[in-house]
């Protein structure tokens, strides 16, 4: 098929230039040809005349009618020649063959369809009168015409060998290539720097391909054999080393440092995100700019001319650049399409999807808006990007047909679901495209890649190598690839030990100094399994009436999405059911559930974790969840048990927590049971062996497995490109 269309490259201009050709010529050639016969028919009429002259001028001399006539009608036998006559000098015809055309006359009147040529006869300097000579031209016309019929045949001819040569040099041309090509990689994967001499036509890619495969074979080696190497430094210095001198861009919609209006003047507020908890890292290692939306009330006092401010507040690493939203984009696109229509979408939590048309265009437009953004605040053509999550699924495609060269990455943090559920959004298609806009896409899980794969697949008109994980659509490629998120592991110096943080936290929870704690802390959504989790409890406690008083479950709920109704009426039945078990397993010393929907600062949360017995995370689907994560850095004491449901992605990697299916409540109240009264030998060693795992995949891993994959792609592109320029100059030279 390909070498089919390279040929088509030449084959059309080609048939233009013949085209063009054969227009310009065949009329001049007409002209030249019909020149041609007339001066020949010119040339024989004087030849004839020449061989008249003598003859006739005897017979003219004789008066001789009927021996002239014999004369001229033997002259005119077998030629063109159609009649011939003598005129006196005063213009009378006196002799003329026996064919005479009726128009011919002495004065110079000629029937159409023939030439007359008049040649004077003098003898002896006297002009006796002139021979005419008529000869017909009506086969003058048919040669022609024959004449052209050949020429285009000629033309023909010459398109259909041409090309057919053309496409065989290029088919074998480019089979030739590839398979040299092939040879060459395939030498080199195996034995780097041991393969013999390449042909004379690579060598100008040898090298290049040479250092990329073995950077490959070098990232690889690296990644298998030491991950515990990914610190802040190692990520600082793989951007510095792999993507030196480029700018690095991340998009998303909600901003890392939140300014408020506050009592006292503006105070800064971080939010609860795993998004922003899992990006903020990479973008103080790489001093770039963060595009997002501007939603605190002081956030406008705090930007420069250019809607940019320095970030952190405190130490200033990173600039972030804010868009700015009216209510009914932020309402349409934020909280229509985004939360009402793509979050229950990508999420099996049994809320149905709500799709709009008035939200769907808010999304449109509020994506380009981030998407112009980006162009503006980009200082070349080939930025990297950094797009996060599902409120921007059209943005990449809208930033590639601006910066064709951009290497765009974009990362899905929620699950994605099977082609079937994806099926029921309208706009299915527009989504996929957008998001095949990217260079690479990231999801948590292989399984999510998956999904998106045969998402693909089933709505789109695409190619995809499942074994290489590309999928190519428009003629672009994008590569799919899992990158189980994670979190920055706690500095050592962490202010409390796990002693204190234990009595300060009963302390001001009223609770006496050995009551048992387990620990929720969530956004108040309906995907994080809040009320399966209550439901738990409260079955733990109708199994072991013992715990009350002994035990209780803090649960921290972070408000989010408030204004929309799922959210409303899932706080009102949290709060119901908190209520409800409070009063049921009412007490004296403790109530069983302490409910606190509000945001804790980072200080706070740190020494909930570090100050539980065990963490409960229960959600109904989840992309990771990383507060399991955080549980589980914050325990240097290597003490604490991990309740996790089987439908986050960190049940992939967390093998050692107590795995439950959050929608099977008799195993939710067992496991929990179950922790309560875990031996501390047993604590130890399942947090030890979790605590290595995240220590080692964190999120600075996370972000330099897809840094170091872009940098590949980026590599990869610019090395495709000279492929590209080099065929092209063959092909150029082979036609
Ligand atoms: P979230 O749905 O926000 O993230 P999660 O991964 O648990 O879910 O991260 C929540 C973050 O918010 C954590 O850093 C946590 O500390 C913080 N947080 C929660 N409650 C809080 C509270 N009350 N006060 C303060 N902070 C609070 C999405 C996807 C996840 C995916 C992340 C990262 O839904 O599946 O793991 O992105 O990709």
């Amino acid at each position: 098929m390909r070498p089919f269309q390279l040929s088509l490259r030449f084959i059309f201009p080609l048939a233009f230039v013949l085209g063009a050709f054969a227009l310009v010529m065949l009329p001049l050639v007409d002209e030249l040809t019909q020149r041609w016969f007339l001066r020949d028919l010119d040339a024989r009429s004087q030849l004839l005349a020449r061989t008249l002259r003598e003859p006739a001028l005897d017979l003219v001399g004789l008066q001789d009618a009927q021996a002239m006539r014999a004369l001229f009608d033997r002259s005119i036998s077998d030629t063109h020649v159609n009649a011939i006559a003598f005129c006196d000098p005063s213009g009378r015809l006196l002799y003329h063959s026996s064919a005479y055309p009726a128009g011919l006359s002495c004065q110079g009147r000629v029937p159409t369809g023939l030439r007359v040529m008049g040649t004077p006869l003098e003898q002896d300097g006297i002009v006796l009168g002139k021979l005419l000579i008529a000869q017909e031209t009506g086969f003058i016309q048919r040669r022609t015409d024959e004449f052209r019929n050949y020429l285009l045949a000629i033309f023909l001819l010459m398109f259909v060998v041409i090309s057919a040569l053309g496409s065989w040099i290029a088919y074998w041309g480019w089979q030739g290539w590839m398979q040299s090509l092939k040879t060459l990689v395939r030498r080199d994967s195996g034995a780097l720097g041991m393969s013999g001499a390449a042909p004379p036509e690579f060598r100008p890619l040898v090298s290049d391909l040479r250092a990329l495969l073995h950077e490959m074979n070098l990232e690889r080696r690296t990644q298998q054999h030491s991950p515990q190497m990914w610190t802040p430094d190692k990520l600082r210095s793989l951007l510095h080393d792999e993507l030196a001198g480029d700018q690095v861009l991340v998009v998303s919609n909600r901003e890392p440092y939140i300014h408020e209006q506050g009592e006292h003047g503006i105070v800064v507020r971080r939010p609860a995100s795993g998004l922003v908890t899992a990006v903020e890292p990479v973008m103080r290692a790489c001093s770039g700019t963060w595009i997002a939306h501007g939603s605190g009330s002081a956030d406008r006092v705090t930007v420069d001319a250019h809607d940019r401010v320095p970030v952190p507040p405190k130490r200033p690493a990173y600039t972030l650049r804010r868009v700015w939203l009216s209510n009914d984009e932020e309402r349409g696109y934020y909280y229509g399409f985004s939360n009402e229509g793509l979050w229950p979408l990508c999420h099996m939590a049994h809320v149905r999807p709500v799709f709009r048309t008035s939200d769907w265009d808010q999304y449109v437009a509020v994506n380009q808006r981030f998407a112009d953004a980006v162009v503006a605040e980009a200082h070349s053509d080939d930025p990297v990007v950094l797009v996060q999550d599902y409120h921007f699924a059209l943005l990449p495609r809208m930033v590639r047909e601006r910066l064709p060269k951009a290497t765009i990455i974009m990362f899905w943090h929620i699950p994605w679901p099977n082609p079937e559920s994806f099926g029921i959004c309208p706009w299915r298609e527009e989504l996929l495209a957008g998001l095949l806009g990217n260079t690479l896409l990231g999801f948590h899980t292989p399984f999510h890649c998956k999904n998106f794969l045969e998402t693909v697949d089933r709505y789109l008109e695409t190619r995809i190598e499942y074994d290489a994980s590309t999928v190519s659509y428009g003629g672009e490629l994008t590569q799919v690839e899992p990158y189980p998120i994670s979190i920055a592991w706690p500095e050592p110096d962490t202010p409390l030990d796990v002693v204190r943080c234990r009595q300060a936290l009963r302390e001001t929870l009223a609770l006496p100094p050995l009551h048992q704690l387990a620990l929720g802390v969530d956004r108040l959504d309906y995907t994080k399994g809040i009320v399966e989790r209550l439901q738990a409890v409260e079955r733990m406690l109708d199994l072991h009436p013992e715990m009350a008083g002994r035990f209780s479950l803090l649960q921290v709920a972070a408000p989010s999405r408030s204004s929309l109704d799922e959210y409303q009426s899932l706080e009102a039945r949290v709060r119901k059911l908190a209520a409800s078990i409070n009063l049921k397993h009412a007490n004296p010393v403790a109530p069983p559930v302490l409910l606190r929907i509000e945001h804790f600062d980072e200080d706070q949360l740190a020494q909930c974790y570090r100050a539980a017995d065990v963490c409960l995370v229960t959600s109904l689907h989840d992309g990771m969840n990383l507060v399991a994560k955080e549980f589980i850095a914050a325990r240097d004491d290597e003490l604490g048990v991990l309740i996790l449901s089987q439908f986050t992605g960190a049940a992939r990697e967390l093998h050692e927590a107590l795995i439950i299916n959050p929608y099977h409540i008799e195993q939710g109240a067992q496991a929990l049971y179950r922790a309560l009264r875990m031996p501390e030998a047993e604590q130890r060693e399942r947090m030890r062996s979790m605590r290595s795992r995240v220590r080692d995949f964190n999120v600075y891993r996370w972000a330099g497995l897809m840094l170091l994959d872009a940098a590949r792609l980026r590599r990869r592109q610019r090395v495709t490109e000279k492929i590209h320029s080099h065929s092209r100059q063959a092909l150029r030279r082979a036609s």
